[in-house]
């Protein structure tokens, strides 16, 4: 077994003595003769596939030489033990780094390259070393030093370079790339900042703290000084057309080694720093000038300080533009620089050797800047220039929300990159001219009060405008395809869609999960799915079995390992189907839900030491984690709770007997000017004051917010939830990827039908999961109903009179939140709360009813996970790279 999973489960069980709770370890020593209780990792002994083997002994030398030579320490103290085993690990890392990259260049494959403005990577020490197959060797190494893997891990801190689902998303990709041997990199940003630490106040409120990821230093990078491209910004484009950008400053690489499971293949993901062209002004500070004397480097340093913690709201900031140009500039130049050097001459072919996926808009300046590179560096014609961009790129929508879909202000574009708004004008004029004939077709064919824009430019009126000239059919027709379009909420103000940028750029355009592929086809880019139908495709998420499974969760994995036999599962999750009959057996399911009973154990004391809330594990664990945000509903839940405690409280003790008593779990951050995110927070805080301290109504309920939601607590939550909640309106939520996780996991899942949670429902059977609501095709007519809304339920009012009688405290800082749901002429429950809240309540019974069959539950709960496989992050890796990027696995002998 895995050491780190082994003391886990040590501590685990711990935590579980003197409760009276039946754990795996009790019930395994019954005699149960059918099963070898074998882990995952023990599985794996001295099979390890990756070429990296040491034994104990030398990984405990190498650890001791990290501790003198690079540390210049003896002490044993568990922060210079943790940097001492990654720095020896990192050894272990690079040894397999170097010989992949020395195969990848001999066989000279073609690459993929994921241009990523966020990787929420998280801790790397467990993954990396149980991936490698020494986590036998090394935990041995550190009992002999007096530790453990478990006592270890935790001073790590997360590299938390991301949001939320689409940076933890390209860091589930990475892991698959490397386990299929696809030669493939990922390219970012280094971020100083990452995503802010979330602290809570005495009072309930959110606060941001700053994340020093960097503090104690980085063993998992790379330095690579000598790699280093020139990234400018601004000037002015010479009547050559030329661009003599006026401020520069140096990439300079920074490579994060990524190991694949069961494999020799370890890739690469490079991110990249800034510094400054001259680091120091000499005459200006000969002069007196100190503050000149380090402008350029303060100006370098503000490129990579922070990520923008910000996941659905634009800021409108020109430092973000000059985030993304600086990251695809750099991953650009580098590309070609390397495919030059195996290369030389053209660049003809270069989409035979590379292809990079944009995530999300963030990266699609790529367009413009591939142009740029090819025709002002390396001298290529235009047309040629484009058919190798086009070939070259494919772009991924993460997101309906409008405001997401980044637009950036024409002036702002030409201020910052000159040459680059020339180029995007060129493209656009291109473009439009190559659909001018469909387009006039289109018009000639529909009476021109119908077109779109024609409609839209009526509906948009306001009153009082000036009247100007009518555009004809065909200029309003055009509009609809055009690149750069005036901004919708300001007049005269011209943009540049970066979207429709990427979908005209790319070879290939995605969706994240089925229904999402379908609504991006029919509301967010129809016109282009008239040009180009083939070049819209669907591949639905996935997160890697390693870290979200295998890792996360050894008890249950070790489960699963024993019932098949076999833990090829890790790497080949459809072989997780075979679960299914045992979620029949009652043997079985009896030490399945011991293992919940040990996980949930476990999310009990990290939730006393982070809360001080003391919680029974008796209870339903009922959870809803993710970035706090009005579509995600987080709102909807807390108002389910509140009918909740005001039913209890309502209810005489002899009646309380019959419920079905819940913690419910809510975890996740709000951008920090998300006004009001911050106040959905605040009321979940308050409420958990008002009711967990109760005494009406003690261990029936309990609401905790857990400060601070990232992938390490991720990886404690989701082991340990029995239900979780993907409650967005339908419609909103592109894919998500917790409730996969939740549903590997054995969590079952109360959701909408929106994004995965389809799939997760077709896969599992409906019957299995508790869906409500909405549907998707249902939403645009009710926004256009809900100004005359008056359908609330009872359960609603009676909720909401709560919060404004002051039940939860500060009725006037809940006001317009209480408004945005209620209040049709202040909010106007854009997201349809109201119009869900009778079906989700109703959803919210029904699961207090099953609940109390617990083994009809646990037998859901083996189904969910037997049933989910489909979810791996390498099937949906395998669908990119077969069907997107023409890129084949290249392992090592
Ligand atoms: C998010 C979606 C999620 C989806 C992830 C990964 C953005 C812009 N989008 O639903 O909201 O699961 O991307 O695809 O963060």
């Amino acid at each position: 077994m895995l050491q780190g999973q082994h003391q886990r489960l040590g501590s685990s069980k711990q935590a579980l003595s003197g409760q009276g709770v039946a754990h795996a370890g009790t019930i395994r020593s019954r005699n149960r003769p059918s099963f070898k209780v074998s882990s995952v990792l023990e599985m794996n002994r001295g099979k390890t596939t990756n070429g990296v083997k040491i034994d104990s002994a030398v990984a405990e030398s190498d650890v001791l030489r990290e501790l003198h030579y690079r540390l210049a320490s003896s002490a044993l103290s568990t922060d210079k033990l943790y940097s001492a085993v990654a720095w020896s690990v990192h050894n272990r890392l690079l040894d397999a780094w170097e010989k992949t990259h020395a195969y990848w260049k001999e066989k000279d494959p073609k690459f993929v390259y994921y241009l990523s403005a966020e990787f929420l990577m998280g801790r790397t020490l467990t993954n990396a070393v149980n991936n490698l197959g020494l986590g036998n060797e090394y935990g041995q190494a550190l009992r002999n030093l007096g530790s453990t893997m478990e006592q270890i891990h935790d001073a790590e801190l997360d590299a938390a370079l991301g949001n939320g689902g689409l940076g933890r998303l390209a860091a589930c990709f990475l892991d698959s790339i490397a386990t299929l041997d696809l030669p493939g990199w990922g390219y970012g940003i280094r971020y100083k900042y990452g995503m802010f630490k979330q602290g809570i106040d005495s009072d309930g409120y959110q606060v941001e703290k700053p994340d020093y990821w960097l503090n104690n230093g980085n063993p998992w990078e790379i330095h690579r000084p000598e790699i280093r491209f020139p990234v400018g910004f601004y000037g002015k484009v010479g009547p050559d057309g030329k661009w003599s950008p006026e401020e520069k400053v140096w990439a300079e690489a920074h490579d994060v080694p990524i190991p694949g499971y069961k494999t020799k293949t370890c890739s690469n993901m490079r991110l990249w720093n800034a510094l400054p062209v001259e680091e120091f002004d000499l005459s200006a500070f000969n002069e007196g000038d100190y503050v000149k004397a380090v402008g350029e480097k303060r100006k370098a340093d503000a490129i990579c300080a922070v990520l923008y913690p910000n996941d659905a709201t634009e800021e409108g900031k020109e430092l973000r533009l000059k985030q993304q140009f600086f990251f695809v500039s750099a991953s650009l130049q580098d590309t070609i620089a390397r495919y030059l050097e195996a290369h030389p001459g053209s660049l003809d072919k270069l989409p035979e050797k590379a292809v990079f996926q944009m995530n999300d808009t963030h990266p699609t300046i790529a367009v413009a800047e591939l142009m740029r590179l090819l025709i002002d560096e390396h001298g290529l014609a235009y047309d040629k220039a484009w058919d190798i961009t086009t070939r070259s790129l494919a772009y991924t929508n993460h997101t309906v929300m409008p405001e997401a879909l980044e637009k950036w202000p024409v002036l702002v574009m030409e201020k910052l990159l000159p040459r680059h708004m020339q180029l995007i004008k060129q493209i656009n004029d291109e473009w439009l001219a190559s659909v001018k004939g469909h387009v006039e077709k289109k018009v000639a064919a529909m009476p021109s009060a119908l077109t779109p824009a024609a409609k839209a430019s009526t509906d948009s009126k306001k009153e009082g405008e000036k009247e100007e000239a009518p555009l004809s059919p065909l200029e309003l027709g055009m509009k609809e395809y055009s690149i750069i379009q005036e901004n919708q909420w300001e007049k005269g103000q011209m943009l540049v869609n970066m979207a429709y940028l990427a979908v005209v750029g790319s070879s290939a355009v995605n969706g994240v999960a089925a229904i999402h592929s379908e609504i991006i086809k029919t509301d967010i880019f129809p016109q282009f799915v008239e040009i180009f139908p083939k070049k819209f495709q669907n591949k639905t998420n996935g997160v890697t079995l390693r870290r979200w499974l295998a890792y996360c969760n050894p008890e249950q994995s070790a489960l699963i390992t024993e019932a098949l036999g076999t833990d090829a599962w890790v790497k080949d999750a459809s072989l997780l189907a075979a679960l299914k009959p045992f979620a029949e057996d009652a043997a079985f399911r009896a030490r399945w839900r011991a293992v919940k009973q040990g996980n949930k154990a476990r999310l009990a004391s990290r939730i006393k030491e982070l809360t001080g809330y003391e919680v029974s594990t008796d209870a339903m664990f009922d959870v809803q984690v993710k970035r706090i945000h009005e579509y995600k509903r987080q709102y909807m839940n807390a108002i389910s709770i509140i009918h909740r405690y005001a039913t209890i409280k309502a209810m005489s003790p002899e009646e309380r007997k019959s419920v079905v008593p819940r913690v419910c779990i809510i975890g996740g951050k709000a951008a920090s000017a998300y006004y009001m995110a911050k106040k959905i927070v605040r009321l979940i805080n308050q409420m958990a004051k008002t009711i967990n301290n109760d005494s009406d109504v003690g261990d029936l309920l309990k609401i905790v917010f857990l400060p601070n939601y990232n992938v390490s607590e991720a990886e404690v939550i989701i082991p340990a939830a029995e239900i979780s909640q993907h409650i967005s309106t339908a419609g909103t939520e592109a894919s998500g990827t917790s409730n996969m996780k939740f549903a590997l996991n054995g969590s079952l899942i109360i959701g909408t039908m929106d994004g995965a949670n389809i799939e997760i429902g077709e896969n599992t059977g409906f019957e299995n999961m508790i869906v409500f609501g909405v549907l998707a095709d249902q939403i645009n007519v009710l926004r256009e109903e809900r100004k005359d809304f008056k359908d609330y339920d009872p359960r609603w009012t009676a909720a909401f009179k709560m919060i404004t009688d002051g039940v939860f405290g500060d009725v006037e800082y809940f006001a317009d939140l209480v408004a945005s749901v209620n209040d049709m002429t202040k909010g106007n429950d854009w997201f349809l709360v109201a119009n869900d809240f009778a079906s989700y309540m109703d959803a919210q019974e029904k699961i207090d009813e099953m609940y109390r069959d617990q083994e009809e539950w646990t037998r859901k709960s083996i189904i969910y996970a037997a049933s989910n496989g489909f979810f791996s992050s390498d099937r949906t890796i395998d669908q990119y790279a077969k069907e997107i990027w023409g890129v084949k696995p290249c392992p090592q002998p």
